[in-house]
């Protein structure tokens, strides 16, 4: 098998490719196999075309500017349907399975959904990767390997537990170990500076030296040559224990030394909100960072024996603060290993490196003890602290005497490293990830790098894998729309718009409606196999899915569904709209207000569910384990999509575009891509509600007092007495103290303050519900305005105006 163009292949040519794998690696011929070998047949198939079209496709873009996307997450998802669509070879292997006894779907059941990510940031990079391959970018990932990736999911008596992912023995079968490729990082040691030849050379003694073990990933694109290489680094002990630990009998000292370096590549960090400072997580950082730019340099030697040139023909994306040591590791390899000089190297890696900022959270920006990485990164550490100086000399001579800008812009202070302010004068561009929040970079939080160095800044509004997330995740509406527009709208989303043209078009209308109906009818039938839950699907699903967090506001969500659940229990025949609210999230394991919250939320369900008049309009569900296979079953079947973080909070979301391009409509606030939602479909097709991003500001500045609002509303009033009392036998006065009180501060993110606003566009929101034609004109309006919000229009300003890449034609 050896083809190019996807789609050439025929049933017997990928039975013959199988059943020589079988053989091979496993000695059965296909009657003997099970499903799982087979499984891992079809994955290895599947592999070596990828390997072939990566291999082809690089020998094309050989002297061509590349991308390098560092990141310390890829949330990836299920692969096997991903890579079987973008081939193009559904059909065919369908019928190759069925000759063997097997569906499809039952293949896709097996294939492993690797947690390596924590929410948003890490599916933005795997929605990325596709886009870069489908558009014909070359470009390649970088990570780590972790041997267990996001903590999985069991509410236990409503509390959340977390248990290992295991994802590596079903997940390898993806992965191609490239020990050619294996690079050295240092940690630790001492430095001795001597001057040699008019040059000053770094020796780094007594370093501990960890060897990066790659293992790549294949993401093909669709109907397109490309694939992009994903490359997730392990780390393993470089070979050798330790002789002297081990003659002197010290046996458990020296496998502990074992155990350590390999803890690196262990597991990922489940937070994704609070910077702990963790030694073991710089290490994992610097471990990324130095491997992959390794590799980055081997690459580019090979085809320039020179780097000289290396920010010409290379583009290297930091993917939030995470690999900003990329900064001072590129300087130590360019300086220290290729002898160039400070100035050189400063020049290469300010024209190589680009940064995207995720979060305006205080808590969420990375910080370094300057003792910790003075210990661990001894080396590092001198570069960072040299970048400062010559920094804050420049602005001080562009300054003079403003103690304010020099404070505010050094990378070092107080004790502390800050990684933002080392990416920012490290790289030639920052961007937020939508208007609003690129907006809140430049005004608030660097808004002193923004004054001396504006054209720095930009602007990139998030896009999801629209062949993903509907394409695949939803064949029906996919195919309708097909029907309507063409096919068209696949490889280039932006005509999705032509959907448009049938607003009024009552048939469309009608079939839209059924879509959506079977959807709901399918997440059921799933909910209940899954989680033994009924929920009928006759009812309005009204759903917020994402990470646990009191910025997004679950809790606002919460005290509504408790003033509904009052008003049902004072006048149980009032004639409502059924509705079922859905939630899925996971909650970081030591953010106790979260897993309170998910309590609270678990306990409101059973609740209502003891009194079944009350039950059959209003039912509360908390789905598990939330993750990207669920994502996929949820979002096609949502109809009312819940974005209602506190503007000014959210960057941008994705899923909010993920339920938008499956027809959900938005309620939310003008925050993060909410903002360009409304913007693109206009007031009348989505329901937005309280405080602006200023009126956030100017309220909490002029001081919030949540008493006013308990004072003024009997409704709230209920709602928060009730709490004291609790649900299904658990007291919430905790949260009640939360929103009135607090330990210093009442809760920052001002629930009450757009509680009213938030139950009064909901309110409206029922009301066209009812209006079915009216609801179904707005879902497809949505559907119609979603192109933009697709990666492939992220990834072409990315290519345009940050990397300078073009795609391999
Ligand atoms: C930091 C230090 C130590 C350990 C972990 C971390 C860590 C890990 C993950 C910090 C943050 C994250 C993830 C952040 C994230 O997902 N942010 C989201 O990014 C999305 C893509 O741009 C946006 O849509 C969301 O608005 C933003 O919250």
């Amino acid at each position: 098998m050896n083809k190019n163009v996807a789609g050439l292949y025929t049933k017997e040519e990928l039975m013959e490719q199988i059943e020589g794998i079988l053989a091979r690696y496993y000695g059965l011929s296909p009657n003997e196999a099970s499903k799982e070998h087979i499984f891992k047949a079809v994955v290895m198939a599947i592999r070596d075309i990828l390997r072939q079209k990566r291999t082809a496709f690089s020998k094309k873009a050989v002297y061509a500017k590349k991308v390098y996307y560092l990141c310390m997450e890829f949330l990836v998802g299920a692969s096997l349907r991903n890579n079987i669509y973008n081939l193009g070879i559904d059909g065919v292997m369908s019928e190759v399975l069925k000759e063997y006894g097997y569906s499809l779907s039952e293949m896709y059941e097996l294939d492993p959904d690797p947690g390596l990510g924590n929410g948003g940031l890490g599916r933005l990079a795997a929605c990325f990767m596709d886009s870069l391959a489908s558009q014909e970018y070359p470009a390649m990932g970088y990570s780590i390997c972790y041997e267990y990736g996001l903590f999985k999911q069991k509410i236990v008596d409503g509390w959340q537990t977390e248990m290992p992912d295991i994802w590596l023995p079903n997940g390898e079968v993806w992965l191609v170990p490239r020990t050619d490729d294996t690079a050295n990082v240092k940690f630790d040691g001492q430095l001795e500076e001597k001057w040699e030849n008019g040059w000053l050379k770094i020796y780094h003694y007594n370093a501990q030296t960890v060897l990066a073990v790659p293992y790549d990933m294949m993401i093909s694109g669709k109907d397109s040559e490309a694939v992009s290489v994903l490359r997730l680094w392990r780390a393993k002990n470089s070979g050798c224990m330790d002789m002297n630990l081990f003659s002197q009998g010290e046996y458990a000292k020296a496998m502990e030394e074992t155990a350590n370096i390999e803890a690196i590549s262990k597991v990922l960090y489940p937070s994704d909100d609070n910077h702990e400072g963790k030694s073991l997580r710089l290490r994992q950082q610097y471990f990324m960072v130095s491997a992959g730019l390794q590799d980055i340099i081997k690459k580019h030697l090979k085809e320039y024996n020179t780097l000289e040139n290396l920010h010409e023909k290379v583009a290297i994306h930091i993917n939030d603060t995470h690999p900003a040591l990329s900064v001072p590791e590129l300087m130590r390899l360019l300086m220290d290993e290729y002898s160039l000089s400070w100035d050189k190297a400063w020049f290469i890696v300010t024209n190589s490196i680009a940064y995207t900022n995720h979060t305006v959270m205080s808590e969420a920006l990375e910080t370094w003890n300057e003792d910790l990485l003075q210990r661990r990164l001894p080396r590092i550490y001198s570069i960072i602290k040299e970048i400062n100086e010559r920094f804050c000399h420049k602005v001080w001579e562009q300054y003079p005497g403003n103690w304010n800008m020099s404070e505010k812009m050094a990378v070092i202070s107080q004790h502390q490293v800050r990684m933002a302010n080392l990416s920012i004068i490290g790289g030639h561009s920052i961007n937020g990830v939508a208007k609003i929040h690129s907006e809140i970079l430049k005004k608030n939080v660097f808004k002193e790098f923004y004054e001396m160095n504006p054209r720095k800044f930009t602007n990139v509004t998030n896009g999801i894998a629209h062949r993903r997330w509907l394409c695949q995740a939803n064949p029906c509406l996919s195919a309708l729309i097909c029907e309507c527009i063409g096919d068209g709208f696949v490889k280039n989303p932006s005509e999705l718009i032509k959907f448009k043209e049938f607003e009024n078009d009552i048939g469309i209308l009608k079939l839209l409606d059924e879509i959506k109906k079977k959807n709901k009818q399918a997440f059921s039938e799933y909910a209940d196999k899954i989680q033994d839950v009924i929920i009928d699907p006759d009812t309005v699903f009204n759903m917020q899915v994402k990470r646990l967090h009191e910025y997004k506001r679950q809790l606002l969500n919460a005290l509504r569904i408790i003033a509904i659940y009052q008003r049902l229990l004072a006048c149980p025949d009032l004639d409502i709209q059924p509705q079922t609210f859905i939630f899925a999230a996971k909650a970081a394991p030591n953010y106790y207000m979260a897993k309170r919250v998910i309590n609270l939320i678990w306990c409101l369900g059973k609740e209502i569910e003891r009194n079944p008049k009350i039950g059959q309009k209003l039912k509360v569900v908390f789905i598990e384990n939330y993750s990207v296979s669920l994502a996929e079953m949820i979002m096609p079947a949502s109809d009312i999509s819940q974005q209602i973080s506190l503007a000014g909070k959210e960057a941008s979301g994705t899923g909010n575009m993920k339920m938008m391009i499956n027809g959900a409509v938005t309620l939310g606030t003008m925050d993060g891509a909410n903002a360009e939602i409304y913007e693109k479909v206009g007031q009348d097709n989505i329901f937005i509600f309280g405080m602006s991003d200023n009126e956030v500001d100017t309220l909490w500045k002029q001081g919030y007092s949540p008493i006013l609002y308990y004072q003024q509303s009997e409704v709230l009033r209920g709602v928060l007495d009730s709490l004291n009392k609790g649900f299904y036998g658990t007291s919430f006065s905790d949260i009640y103290n939360y929103l009135l009180q607090g330990g210093t501060v009442p809760d920052p993110y001002m629930c009450l303050a757009d509680f009213g606003d938030y139950c009064r566009v909901h309110e409206i929101a029922d009301g066209v519900y009812k209006d079915r034609a009216r609801w179904n004109k707005i879902s497809l309006n949505n559907i119609a305005n979603a192109g933009y919000f697709a990666a492939d229009r992220s990834i072409k300003e990315y290519a345009d105006n940050i990397w300078n890449i073009k795609p391999i034609k």
